[in-house]
């Protein structure tokens, strides 16, 4: 008893939460929306769960091979059935399964349906960069691409920073269409607790409700190619009121931007 109470409060008091990334971190990033910190909770519990049951069984095993060894036991009993214990071992472990099912099948829901949204943008992988756009925001549209080693400031992490972050408001629901223009993507961000495949031809949706403003990174998490681990996802998460002005110069700069393309082009 005492050491599956050890355990416990050595796995409740692993998960150091770091708020973004860190060196060597073990164990989820902090959860930046509700969602998150449901799968976070779930995991937890399961964790404790599977932690408790894997501790029992491995004490079974060792009282069984210790009790009914071969010299502490020479004469073997030769009984084969025990309905008591037949009826609890199969009852037991499908009680165990519906209380791990029934929160499960809660978060899948929760994650899958769409609420009531304020805002929509839509995210398009390329190989190998990031293309984001904001319908609802006179089609403002840019690309995000890695920037690499020899550019990087001081502070700025390795593979996980770009040149053009994705800006959005916090406490809003969003609605992210997601899809892909040429092989298959998947746009993921650990701390918000979001993972949808980009996949060419097809228009996938989901959801996020940030809860507090700061910059969240994740990856493209579908192998595409050579470039795959070169398309990090940089999420800047803002008030509102800053939201709205950086709308403004954005509209401005990547506007001007993409003219200087099209006038290239030509
Ligand atoms: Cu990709």
């Amino acid at each position: 008893m005492k050491l599956i109470l050890t355990t416990f409060i050595v796995f409740l008091g692993l998960p150091v939460l770091a708020n973004g990334i860190t060196d060597w971190q073990l164990g989820f990033q902090e959860p930046a929306s509700g969602v998150m910190q449901n799968i976070f909770d779930l995991h937890n519990f399961v964790l404790i769960m599977m932690t408790a049951i894997t501790i029992f069984v491995l004490i079974l095993l060792i009282y069984v091979a210790i009790r009914f060894r071969k010299s502490a036991n020479p004469n073997p009993s030769k009984r084969s059935h025990n309905a008591l214990l037949e009826t609890l071992w199969t009852a037991i472990p499908v009680l165990i399964l519906i209380v791990m099912a029934v929160p499960s099948f809660k978060l899948v829901y929760e994650q899958d349906v769409i609420p009531d949204v304020d805002m929509t943008i839509k995210v398009i992988g390329h190989q190998w960069y990031w293309e984001y756009q904001y319908p609802e925001h006179d089609d403002l549209s840019f690309e995000s691409y890695l920037v690499p080693d020899e550019d990087l400031k001081e502070g700025e992490p390795r593979l996980l920073t770009v040149d053009n972050r994705l800006v959005l408001p916090v406490n809003k629901n969003i609605h992210v269409l997601v899809t892909a223009g040429d092989v298959l993507h998947s746009f993921a961000m650990p701390s918000l607790g979001v993972k949808k495949d980009a996949v060419p031809g097809r228009l996938n949706e989901t959801w996020m409700r940030i809860d507090r403003p700061g910059i969240y990174r994740g990856q493209c998490s579908e192998i595409c190619g050579t470039g795959h681990g070169y398309m990090p996802i940089v999420i800047e998460a803002v008030s509102e009121n800053e939201f709205y002005a950086w709308l403004n110069e954005a509209k401005n700069e990547f506007a001007t931007l993409n003219n200087r393309t099209i006038a290239l082009s030509k």
